[in-house]
Protein backbone atom coordinates (compact mmCIF):
# COMPACT_ATOMS: atom_id res chain seq x y z
CA UNK A 1 0.00 0.00 0.00
CA UNK A 2 2.37 2.53 1.22
CA UNK A 3 4.82 1.90 -1.35
CA UNK A 4 2.15 1.96 -4.34
CA UNK A 5 1.39 5.11 -2.86
CA UNK A 6 5.34 6.26 -2.55
CA UNK A 7 5.66 5.09 -6.38
CA UNK A 8 2.85 7.09 -7.82
CA UNK A 9 3.98 10.10 -6.14
CA UNK A 10 7.82 9.64 -6.77
CA UNK A 11 7.67 7.30 -10.17
CA UNK A 12 10.16 5.12 -8.85
CA UNK A 13 10.42 2.68 -6.05
CA UNK A 14 11.49 3.43 -2.51
CA UNK A 15 14.54 1.57 -0.60
CA UNK A 16 12.68 0.99 2.60
CA UNK A 17 9.32 0.80 4.30
CA UNK A 18 7.84 0.96 7.31
CA UNK A 19 5.37 0.71 10.18
CA UNK A 20 5.43 2.06 13.28
CA UNK A 21 2.56 1.67 16.21
CA UNK A 22 0.44 5.00 17.36
CA UNK A 23 0.75 3.91 21.89
CA UNK A 24 -1.96 4.42 24.54
CA UNK A 25 -0.85 4.95 28.43
CA UNK A 26 -2.26 2.82 30.04
CA UNK A 27 -1.32 5.06 33.10
CA UNK A 28 1.20 7.54 34.19
CA UNK A 29 0.63 10.85 32.93
CA UNK A 30 2.88 13.76 32.48
CA UNK A 31 5.55 11.63 34.64
CA UNK A 32 8.12 10.92 32.37
CA UNK A 33 10.07 14.20 31.95
CA UNK A 34 9.91 14.01 36.13
CA UNK A 35 11.63 11.02 36.81
CA UNK A 36 8.78 8.35 37.12
CA UNK A 37 7.31 5.46 35.96
CA UNK A 38 4.83 5.07 32.44
CA UNK A 39 2.83 2.29 31.11
CA UNK A 40 2.41 2.48 27.53
CA UNK A 41 1.28 0.02 25.26
CA UNK A 42 1.49 -0.31 21.62
CA UNK A 43 -1.55 -0.20 19.19
CA UNK A 44 -2.25 -1.94 15.97
CA UNK A 45 -2.99 1.60 14.12
CA UNK A 46 -0.03 3.77 13.52
CA UNK A 47 2.01 6.04 10.91
CA UNK A 48 3.42 3.69 7.40
CA UNK A 49 6.27 5.17 5.71
CA UNK A 50 8.39 4.60 2.54
CA UNK A 51 11.39 6.11 1.22
CA UNK A 52 14.35 6.85 -0.69
CA UNK A 53 17.62 9.04 -0.45
CA UNK A 54 18.49 11.54 -2.41
CA UNK A 55 22.23 13.40 -2.67
CA UNK A 56 20.98 16.99 -3.08
CA UNK A 57 19.94 18.39 0.21
CA UNK A 58 16.35 18.34 -0.97
CA UNK A 59 13.23 16.48 0.73
CA UNK A 60 10.24 15.98 -0.78
CA UNK A 61 7.18 14.46 1.34
CA UNK A 62 3.82 13.28 0.31
CA UNK A 63 1.17 12.02 2.53
CA UNK A 64 -2.90 10.73 1.89
CA UNK A 65 -4.37 13.59 4.49
CA UNK A 66 -2.31 16.53 2.94
CA UNK A 67 -3.02 16.90 -0.97
CA UNK A 68 0.40 18.41 -2.33
CA UNK A 69 4.05 17.07 -2.08
CA UNK A 70 5.32 19.36 0.64
CA UNK A 71 9.09 20.32 -0.43
CA UNK A 72 11.65 21.55 1.95
CA UNK A 73 15.15 21.73 1.89
CA UNK A 74 17.22 19.27 4.32
CA UNK A 75 18.66 22.12 6.11
CA UNK A 76 15.46 24.25 6.63
CA UNK A 77 14.49 25.55 10.31
CA UNK A 78 11.18 24.08 11.55
CA UNK A 79 8.07 26.49 10.06
CA UNK A 80 5.19 25.68 11.64
CA UNK A 81 4.13 22.97 8.73
CA UNK A 82 3.03 19.20 9.21
CA UNK A 83 6.40 18.33 6.92
CA UNK A 84 8.48 19.40 10.33
CA UNK A 85 8.31 16.18 11.82
CA UNK A 86 10.46 14.61 9.13
CA UNK A 87 12.28 17.00 8.30
CA UNK A 88 13.65 17.68 11.60
CA UNK A 89 14.30 14.22 11.99
CA UNK A 90 16.32 13.72 8.33
CA UNK A 91 18.08 16.39 9.76
CA UNK A 92 19.23 14.91 12.75
CA UNK A 93 19.85 11.75 11.30
CA UNK A 94 22.24 13.66 9.08
CA UNK A 95 23.58 15.69 11.40
CA UNK A 96 24.44 12.50 13.95
CA UNK A 97 26.25 11.29 10.34
CA UNK A 98 24.04 8.23 9.87
CA UNK A 99 20.84 10.07 7.40
CA UNK A 100 21.37 10.58 3.49
CA UNK A 101 21.54 14.04 1.98
CA UNK A 102 18.23 14.25 1.33
CA UNK A 103 15.18 12.06 0.58
CA UNK A 104 12.03 11.16 -0.79
CA UNK A 105 9.38 10.19 1.53
CA UNK A 106 5.50 8.71 1.35
CA UNK A 107 3.71 8.64 4.66
CA UNK A 108 0.51 7.77 5.52
CA UNK A 109 -1.47 7.41 9.07
CA UNK A 110 -4.34 5.43 10.51
CA UNK A 111 -4.83 7.07 13.69
CA UNK A 112 -6.92 9.84 14.57
CA UNK A 113 -5.77 13.63 14.62
CA UNK A 114 -5.65 15.00 17.78
CA UNK A 115 -6.08 12.48 19.56
CA UNK A 116 -2.99 11.65 22.35
CA UNK A 117 -2.05 8.52 20.31
CA UNK A 118 1.12 9.64 19.60
CA UNK A 119 1.36 10.12 15.74
CA UNK A 120 4.31 12.63 15.55
CA UNK A 121 6.32 10.11 17.82
CA UNK A 122 5.35 7.71 15.44
CA UNK A 123 6.74 9.50 12.34
CA UNK A 124 9.95 10.97 13.77
CA UNK A 125 10.91 7.36 15.21
CA UNK A 126 9.52 5.94 12.11
CA UNK A 127 12.04 8.36 9.80
CA UNK A 128 14.76 7.82 12.38
CA UNK A 129 14.73 4.25 11.90
CA UNK A 130 14.39 4.16 8.31
CA UNK A 131 17.46 6.15 8.17
CA UNK A 132 19.27 3.85 10.51
CA UNK A 133 18.34 0.79 8.31
CA UNK A 134 19.19 2.15 5.39
CA UNK A 135 22.45 3.65 6.50
CA UNK A 136 23.12 -0.45 8.46
CA UNK A 137 24.06 1.95 11.37
CA UNK A 138 24.37 0.13 14.80
CA UNK A 139 22.03 2.38 16.80
CA UNK A 140 19.59 1.00 19.22
CA UNK A 141 15.83 1.57 19.40
CA UNK A 142 16.44 3.40 22.50
CA UNK A 143 18.88 5.90 21.13
CA UNK A 144 16.19 6.26 18.21
CA UNK A 145 13.81 7.50 20.57
CA UNK A 146 16.45 9.66 22.59
CA UNK A 147 16.74 11.25 19.25
CA UNK A 148 13.34 10.99 18.36
CA UNK A 149 12.94 13.31 21.75
CA UNK A 150 15.26 15.64 20.91
CA UNK A 151 13.63 16.63 17.39
CA UNK A 152 10.52 17.09 19.45
CA UNK A 153 12.38 19.39 22.30
CA UNK A 154 14.88 21.44 19.85
CA UNK A 155 13.11 21.53 16.49
CA UNK A 156 9.90 21.46 17.13
CA UNK A 157 9.71 22.87 20.72
CA UNK A 158 7.03 20.81 22.31
CA UNK A 159 9.30 20.23 25.85
CA UNK A 160 7.78 16.78 25.91
CA UNK A 161 9.20 13.80 27.83
CA UNK A 162 10.45 10.37 26.78
CA UNK A 163 7.24 8.33 27.39
CA UNK A 164 6.01 8.20 23.50
CA UNK A 165 9.28 7.63 21.28
CA UNK A 166 10.52 4.66 23.70
CA UNK A 167 6.76 3.10 23.37
CA UNK A 168 6.42 3.46 19.76
CA UNK A 169 9.76 2.47 19.01
CA UNK A 170 9.85 -0.58 21.59
CA UNK A 171 6.20 -1.89 22.45
CA UNK A 172 4.09 -4.36 20.87
CA UNK A 173 0.59 -4.44 20.77
CA UNK A 174 -0.45 -6.76 23.53
CA UNK A 175 2.57 -5.93 26.07
CA UNK A 176 2.93 -2.67 27.91
CA UNK A 177 6.22 -1.26 28.54
CA UNK A 178 6.87 -0.49 31.97
CA UNK A 179 9.24 2.59 31.63
CA UNK A 180 11.91 3.82 33.68
CA UNK A 181 11.73 7.55 32.58
CA UNK A 182 14.99 8.09 34.14
CA UNK A 183 16.97 5.45 33.11
CA UNK A 184 15.28 4.48 30.26
CA UNK A 185 15.55 0.96 31.93
CA UNK A 186 12.07 -1.09 30.84
CA UNK A 187 10.43 -4.32 30.88
CA UNK A 188 7.27 -5.68 28.76
CA UNK A 189 4.32 -7.02 30.64
CA UNK A 190 1.77 -9.07 29.37
CA UNK A 191 -1.82 -7.57 29.05
CA UNK A 192 -4.76 -9.47 30.53
CA UNK A 193 -6.40 -11.72 27.48
CA UNK A 194 -9.75 -11.72 29.58
CA UNK A 195 -9.69 -7.53 29.08
CA UNK A 196 -10.25 -5.14 26.07
CA UNK A 197 -8.21 -1.60 26.65
CA UNK A 198 -10.84 0.24 24.65
CA UNK A 199 -9.55 3.65 23.31
CA UNK A 200 -12.25 6.02 22.65
CA UNK A 201 -11.96 9.78 21.51
CA UNK A 202 -14.28 12.32 22.93
CA UNK A 203 -14.80 14.54 20.09
CA UNK A 204 -12.19 17.20 21.44
CA UNK A 205 -9.05 18.03 19.39
CA UNK A 206 -5.56 18.77 21.18
CA UNK A 207 -2.40 19.79 20.25
CA UNK A 208 1.05 19.56 22.24
CA UNK A 209 1.93 22.36 20.86
CA UNK A 210 -0.69 24.60 21.93
CA UNK A 211 0.70 25.95 24.75
CA UNK A 212 -0.88 24.07 27.86
CA UNK A 213 1.29 21.27 28.16
CA UNK A 214 3.87 23.92 28.20
CA UNK A 215 2.34 25.65 31.04
CA UNK A 216 2.49 21.91 32.96
CA UNK A 217 6.28 21.42 32.23
CA UNK A 218 7.01 25.15 33.51
CA UNK A 219 4.60 24.54 36.76
CA UNK A 220 7.15 20.97 37.02
CA UNK A 221 10.47 23.14 36.91
CA UNK A 222 9.46 25.69 40.23
CA UNK A 223 8.58 22.02 41.80
CA UNK A 224 12.10 20.98 40.89
CA UNK A 225 13.79 24.65 41.49
CA UNK A 226 11.80 23.97 45.23
CA UNK A 227 12.71 20.44 45.84
CA UNK A 228 16.43 20.98 44.31
CA UNK A 229 16.15 17.97 42.01
CA UNK A 230 14.74 16.85 39.13
CA UNK A 231 13.73 13.53 39.58
CA UNK A 232 10.53 15.04 41.51
CA UNK A 233 8.42 11.47 41.16
CA UNK A 234 10.88 9.61 43.22
CA UNK A 235 10.42 11.97 46.51
CA UNK A 236 9.65 10.73 49.60
CA UNK A 237 6.47 11.17 51.97
CA UNK A 238 8.90 13.37 54.03
CA UNK A 239 10.39 15.27 51.17
CA UNK A 240 7.26 15.72 49.32
CA UNK A 241 5.22 17.02 52.89
CA UNK A 242 8.13 19.52 52.65
CA UNK A 243 6.59 21.49 50.12
CA UNK A 244 3.50 22.58 51.87
CA UNK A 245 3.73 25.99 51.70
CA UNK A 246 4.85 25.86 47.85
CA UNK A 247 1.44 28.20 46.56
CA UNK A 248 -1.47 26.92 45.09
CA UNK A 249 -1.72 25.40 41.82
CA UNK A 250 2.34 24.13 42.19
CA UNK A 251 1.57 22.09 45.26
CA UNK A 252 -1.24 19.77 43.54
CA UNK A 253 0.76 19.28 41.14
CA UNK A 254 3.42 17.84 42.69
CA UNK A 255 0.84 15.88 44.77
CA UNK A 256 -0.46 13.71 41.18
CA UNK A 257 3.00 13.83 39.92
CA UNK A 258 4.24 12.27 43.48
CA UNK A 259 0.89 9.79 43.39
CA UNK A 260 0.72 8.67 39.63
CA UNK A 261 3.90 7.17 40.12
CA UNK A 262 3.30 5.35 42.54
CA UNK A 263 0.24 4.52 40.84
CA UNK A 264 2.08 3.40 38.21
CA UNK A 265 4.06 1.01 40.21
CA UNK A 266 1.24 -0.47 41.79
CA UNK A 267 -1.02 -0.99 38.40
CA UNK A 268 2.04 -2.48 36.52
CA UNK A 269 2.48 -5.45 39.58
CA UNK A 270 -1.21 -5.57 39.47
CA UNK A 271 -1.03 -6.60 35.76
CA UNK A 272 1.83 -8.52 36.66
CA UNK A 273 -0.42 -10.65 39.58
CA UNK A 274 -3.29 -10.25 37.81
CA UNK A 275 -5.24 -8.30 39.91
CA UNK A 276 -7.49 -6.85 37.36
CA UNK A 277 -10.03 -5.02 39.72
CA UNK A 278 -7.03 -3.36 41.37
CA UNK A 279 -5.65 -1.93 38.09
CA UNK A 280 -8.79 -0.25 37.38
CA UNK A 281 -9.14 1.22 40.45
CA UNK A 282 -6.20 2.72 39.86
CA UNK A 283 -6.91 4.00 36.67
CA UNK A 284 -9.92 5.64 38.14
CA UNK A 285 -7.79 7.29 41.14
CA UNK A 286 -5.30 8.46 38.51
CA UNK A 287 -8.00 10.15 36.48
CA UNK A 288 -9.30 11.90 39.53
CA UNK A 289 -5.48 12.49 39.65
CA UNK A 290 -5.55 14.46 36.53
CA UNK A 291 -8.92 16.37 36.87
CA UNK A 292 -8.58 17.65 40.17
CA UNK A 293 -4.67 18.10 41.38
CA UNK A 294 -2.83 18.47 37.36
CA UNK A 295 -5.70 20.21 35.95
CA UNK A 296 -5.22 18.36 32.53
CA UNK A 297 -9.06 17.66 31.61
CA UNK A 298 -11.99 19.07 30.53
CA UNK A 299 -15.76 18.42 30.78
CA UNK A 300 -16.32 16.67 28.07
CA UNK A 301 -13.77 13.87 28.65
CA UNK A 302 -14.53 13.82 32.48
CA UNK A 303 -18.17 12.75 31.28
CA UNK A 304 -16.82 10.56 28.95
CA UNK A 305 -14.69 8.91 31.68
CA UNK A 306 -17.73 8.70 34.23
CA UNK A 307 -19.88 7.08 31.84
CA UNK A 308 -17.41 4.53 30.79
CA UNK A 309 -16.97 3.67 34.94
CA UNK A 310 -21.01 3.47 35.40
CA UNK A 311 -21.20 1.31 32.33
CA UNK A 312 -19.01 -1.46 33.50
CA UNK A 313 -15.60 -0.44 32.30
CA UNK A 314 -13.21 -1.57 35.66
CA UNK A 315 -11.69 1.31 35.18
CA UNK A 316 -11.58 4.49 32.92
CA UNK A 317 -9.03 7.65 32.57
CA UNK A 318 -8.08 10.33 30.24
CA UNK A 319 -4.78 9.11 28.45
CA UNK A 320 -2.11 10.98 27.06
CA UNK A 321 -0.85 15.02 26.96
CA UNK A 322 -4.69 15.96 28.21
CA UNK A 323 -6.56 19.23 27.59
CA UNK A 324 -8.73 16.59 25.17
CA UNK A 325 -8.24 13.82 22.87
CA UNK A 326 -9.02 10.16 23.70
CA UNK A 327 -9.60 8.12 26.85
CA UNK A 328 -8.40 4.40 27.71
CA UNK A 329 -10.80 1.83 29.53
CA UNK A 330 -10.09 -1.50 31.04
CA UNK A 331 -13.44 -3.76 30.15
CA UNK A 332 -14.13 -7.43 30.37
CA UNK A 333 -14.34 -9.07 26.34
CA UNK A 334 -18.01 -10.38 27.49
CA UNK A 335 -19.40 -6.71 27.96
CA UNK A 336 -17.17 -5.23 25.53
CA UNK A 337 -19.88 -4.57 22.71
CA UNK A 338 -22.87 -3.89 25.34
CA UNK A 339 -20.12 -1.19 27.12
CA UNK A 340 -19.32 0.40 23.63
CA UNK A 341 -23.02 0.91 22.23
CA UNK A 342 -24.14 2.39 25.72
CA UNK A 343 -21.29 4.91 26.07
CA UNK A 344 -21.18 5.88 22.51
CA UNK A 345 -25.20 6.43 22.26
CA UNK A 346 -24.91 8.83 25.37
CA UNK A 347 -21.64 10.09 24.00
CA UNK A 348 -22.35 11.31 19.93
CA UNK A 349 -19.23 13.29 19.45
CA UNK A 350 -17.06 10.41 21.08
CA UNK A 351 -15.69 7.92 18.75
CA UNK A 352 -14.76 4.51 18.97
CA UNK A 353 -10.58 4.37 17.91
CA UNK A 354 -8.93 0.46 18.96
C1 LIG B 1 2.53 13.75 25.74
C2 LIG B 1 4.05 13.87 25.82
F1 LIG B 1 4.59 13.82 24.57
C3 LIG B 1 4.63 12.76 26.68
O1 LIG B 1 6.02 12.97 26.81
C4 LIG B 1 3.94 12.70 28.04
O2 LIG B 1 4.37 13.75 28.87
C5 LIG B 1 2.43 12.71 27.89
O3 LIG B 1 1.98 13.75 27.05
C6 LIG B 1 1.72 12.82 29.20
O4 LIG B 1 1.96 11.71 29.99
O5 LIG B 1 2.14 12.58 25.07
Amino acid sequence: MIDEKFKALFNHAPEISSFTPGRVNLIGEHVDYNGGRVLPTALELGVSLAMSPRSDWQVRIGSESFEDVAKRELLDEATDHWSDYITGALQLAHAEGFGPNGANIAVTSNLPFGAGLSSSAAITVGVLSAARDLAEANITDTEIAILARRVENDYIGVPCGIMDQMAVAIARPGQALSLDTESLAFDLVDLPKTHHMAVIHSGVVRKLNEGRYKIRTEECDAIKAAAGRDDICQMTNAEFEALIDLPDPIFRRARHCVFEHRRTLLATEALKTGDIAEFGELMNASHISMRDDFEMSVPAVDALVADAQAFGAIGARLTGGGFGGCIVACVENTRLEAWRDQLLAAHPDAYWVA
